[in-house]
This record gives C-alpha cells, structure tokens and sequence, in this order.
C-alpha cells in the first residue's frame, strides 16, 4: 500500500433531469428511483485530502471557512468509510473550494462530495474504480455519485450497496454525444441558504405525502422515456418528460405534512417566462431542485439567445436575478 499522502479532485455538479427523491436506504443511501443527470462545465468543486502525521480530529475548511457541526460529521462519516478501506487511522485536512452557490438547489453537495470521494480515496492510496468511487461518493450524498461522471449520467438505484451506482449514458459518443448539444441556462433567483434541507423534504414526501407513491409509479416510464429520447437525440421529448418529472417532485412535497415548497414568486415567475419562451419558438424546459431556482434545459446553439430572452423577460419583475448558462462537463480529475 502507498503512504498516505495527500490528493486533489474536482468534481462538478449535475442536475438531474429525471429526478432522485426519496431514499430506499437511509444508512447506505439506497435511492427508491433511478435517476439521470447532465454534469455542467461551470459550476465544480475542487478539494484537497491530506492524511496527517499527528492523531487527532478531522479539519474541514469550506471556501476558506472552517466546517463544523452535522456537515463535518457527514465528511468525517465518508472519511471513515475510506480509511476503513484503506487501514488508516490519520485525520485528514480537508480543503474545499467551490464554484457552486452553496446550499441554494444547485446540487454543491453533489459536486462536494463526489471531489471529497476523488481526493480521499487517491490519498489514502485507494485505486478505485469509477464504479467504486461512484459508490463510494453515493454514501455522502446520493447525488453525488454521479457527479463522477461527465455528460449524461443514469444512477441505477440499485437494491444494495454493490448495485446502486451510476455510469455513463450512452449517447451516441463517437462523432460527438447527445450531451454536447445540450446547454441549461441556470436562472439564479435566490442564492441565500435553504431553510429545509433535501434530505429532510425527502423524508417528509416519502413519509407522508399521499402524492408520493404515485409519483413513484410513474417514475420508471419517465426514465425509459428520457433514455429513449436521448438515443434518439430528441430534445423537445427529454425536456417535456423532464419538466413533467420535476413538477411531480415538487407536487410531491407540497402535498407533504408539513408542506415543504421551495418555489417563491420568482421561480413561477421563472416558470412562465420558460413556458412563453418556448411559445415563441425557443427550445426551452424547465426543472428545478431543492431551491427555488430555476434550470432551463435547451439546444447548446440556442443557449446564448435564450439567456438574454429570458433576462430581458424577467429583469423587471426578478432584479436580483443572475443567470448561469453551462454545457456538459467532465468527470471527476484526480491529480495526486
Ligand atoms: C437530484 N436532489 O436528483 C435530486 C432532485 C434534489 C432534487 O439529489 O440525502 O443532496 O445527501 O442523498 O443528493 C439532492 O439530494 O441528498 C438531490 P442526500 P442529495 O438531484
């Protein structure tokens, strides 16, 4: 076995198109559906895994803060899982940088924990797989393990540990994949931090929302529907079903006791001003995550115009409005 040492990833963050909501397994982060993400150019993060000389605790800084509380505990928990693994007992240091609003639905943990998983493992001189490390980042937060992967991504939730990762989709790779033609213009409404966090809202819906079971059911066509329109490099039918998917998912909560909403005024606004856009002629869908912003999933050609309607659109009613146009983006990069 190699010293431990130290290592840096960069992972970015996905958003999903059929959605994960609900899990099956909370200790082994066991999802009850499949899901499909597209990984962005743009939005990553970037951490670095030190394995100490000296015994003592785990030291998380994040963006230059220091983490403390349940986020230290969730990285410690996915540090163990690693030096388990690996026969280490050394804390580590570890320093996260982040290109992602944090905490504001656009999926950091994802980015976090999949770059946490990357650089743990390569320090503490783990040769894992893509599909180990897929679930291996899965233990930190489901999302996560597809952040491993670049462009489309299929999470197969799985039944257990072993079965539950994520791989690439395949979209017709040689000559350029389906991915490519892709962009999603991010509609940044409201960057604070959200007051109920993903992992609560989900427990609620499957706890408690008569919505939820249904939304299930339907869940597997949706997927199947996605996928064929992707091997069909059919954006209009993805962005239907993946609008569709989303809004289930949202309905799911609201039905939910207590009712979870994270849609404000401006993210409905966003919603009609999406709807009108394709109206007039743009390939434009909406989803949106565990935050009230907005993802706008379209054609990599009509991306740039569709952001400047979209701006103009909602400026006057939206003016702390920001938008983030990105494309497909890499996999995991480990640098040791
Ligand atoms: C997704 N989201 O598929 C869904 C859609 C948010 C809405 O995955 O509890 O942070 O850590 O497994 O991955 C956000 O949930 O939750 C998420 P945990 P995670 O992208």
């Amino acid at each position: 076995m190699r010293r431990p040492g130290a290592a840096t990833a960069t992972a970015h963050a996905n958003i999903a198109l059929i959605k994960y909501w609900g899990k099956a397994d909370h200790a082994l982060i066991l999802p009850r559906t499949s899901s499909l993400s597209l990984t962005l150019d743009e939005l990553y993060t970037t951490t670095t895994v030190r394995f100490l000389d000296a015994p003592g605790d785990d030291r998380v800084t994040l963006d230059g803060e220091p983490v403390t509380g349940r986020p230290l505990q969730r990285i410690t928990a996915l540090l163990d899982l690693v030096r388990e693994r690996a026969g280490l007992r050394a804390p580590a240091e570890v320093t996260s940088l982040n290109t992602v609003p944090t905490a504001a639905g656009l999926a950091s943990s994802a980015s976090g924990f999949a770059a946490l998983a990357g650089a743990a493992a390569a320090a503490s001189g783990l040769d894992l797989s893509p599909r180990e490390l897929s679930r291996l980042a899965r233990r930190g937060s489901g999302s996560a393990s597809r952040s491993i992967f670049g462009g489309l991504a299929i999470w197969h939730a799985g039944t257990d540990d072993a079965s539950s990762y994520a791989e690439p989709v395949h979209d017709g790779a040689e000559g350029g994949g389906f991915a490519d033609e892709l962009a999603l213009v991010v509609l940044v409404l409201d960057a604070g931090r959200k007051t109920v966090s993903s992992r609560e809202a989900m427990r609620l819906s499957v706890e408690t929302s008569p919505a939820y079971e249904p939304w299930v059911a339907g869940h597997a066509g949706q997927l199947a529907e996605a996928l064929d329109a992707i091997a069909h490099r059919d954006l209009a039918r993805l962005g239907e079903v993946a609008e569709a998917n989303a809004l289930g998912m949202h309905a799911t909560m609201r039905a939910a006791t207590p009712s979870v909403d994270y849609l404000t005024e401006a993210s409905h606004a966003a919603l009609r001003a999406v709807a009108d856009a394709r109206a007039s002629g743009f390939p434009a869908w909406a989803t949106m995550d565990a935050g009230p912003n907005v993802k706008v999933l379209t054609s990599a050609d009509r991306a740039d115009a569709l952001e400047r309607w979209l701006r103009q659109r909602l400026e006057p009613s939206v003016p702390q409005l920001r938008t983030i146009v990105t494309h497909a983006g890499p996999g995991l990069q480990v640098t040791r």
